[in-house]
């Protein structure tokens, strides 16, 4: 009976990169894409600047508010916390969620500040994990060189550089790098394909969700 069809889940996955890796635009991509072969997808990003919590980061970013570095951690960790049970919602559901920025970004933030790792992973416990980490790979100084930094907080090249650092620490058999200097449209390929079989992946049904870290 088509009423008790088993729906089949969607795919959790995050594009992570340093600012001006091109994520935000290859995100839009991704969701065009799954979108024209029919499957459900949803652009989402974090931080999520439309929440309570995501207005103080959102000020805190623009250099309008001045928080502590441990503070600012957990209201970024808090922003994925209050999308989390919807997150779950649309996955099993069947849509795909395509998510710009996730916990790496947290982790690597303030790691890049000198905040102990096991301490900045610790928020994130218990949050869903990806089922795929695209990471989109550029030298701090090439993504410097691109322009564009529009002057928050963390667009500086010394700090992207301990940023680039701290990424590397948190590499997981999730984890799939893409070469972020090709021409747009050749990481827009690449990771159509890589993004594509983790989908696939899920859709079969012998992928359960699962969590942090
Ligand atoms: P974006 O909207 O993707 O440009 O992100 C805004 C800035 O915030 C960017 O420099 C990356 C940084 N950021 C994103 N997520 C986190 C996080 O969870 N923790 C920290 N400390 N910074 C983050
Ligand atoms: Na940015
Ligand atoms: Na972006």
């Amino acid at each position: 009976i088509e009423g008790n069809k088993k729906v089949c889940r969607g795919a959790l996955v995050v594009l992570e990169g340093l600012d001006r890796s091109g994520k935000s635009s290859q995100c839009s991509r991704l969701v065009n894409y799954f979108e024209s072969q029919g499957i459900s997808a949803e652009l989402w990003r974090f931080p999520d600047r439309n929440t309570d919590v995501g207005k103080m980061i959102s000020a805190y970013l623009t250099n309008t508010s001045q928080l502590d570095d441990h503070t600012i951690h957990l209201l970024f960790s808090a922003n994925r916390w209050e999308k989390r049970s919807l997150m779950e919602t649309k996955l099993k559901s069947g849509t795909t969620l395509i998510v710009d920025r996730y916990s790496y970004s947290g982790v690597a933030f303030s790691a890049a500040k000198g905040l102990d790792i096991e301490w900045c992973k610790a928020p994130e416990v218990g949050l869903l994990a990806p089922d795929l980490v695209a990471y989109l790979d550029i030298p701090p100084e090439k993504a410097a060189e691109r322009g564009g930094y529009g002057g928050e907080r963390y667009e500086k090249l010394e700090f992207q550089k301990k940023v680039a650092e701290s990424y590397k620490a948190l590499h997981d058999v999730s984890w799939k790098s893409v070469d972020a200097c090709q021409p747009i449209e050749d990481v827009e390929k690449q990771l159509q394909e890589i993004v594509f079989d983790c989908v696939t992946e899920c859709q079969k049904g012998k992928k359960p969700l699962s969590l942090l870290w």
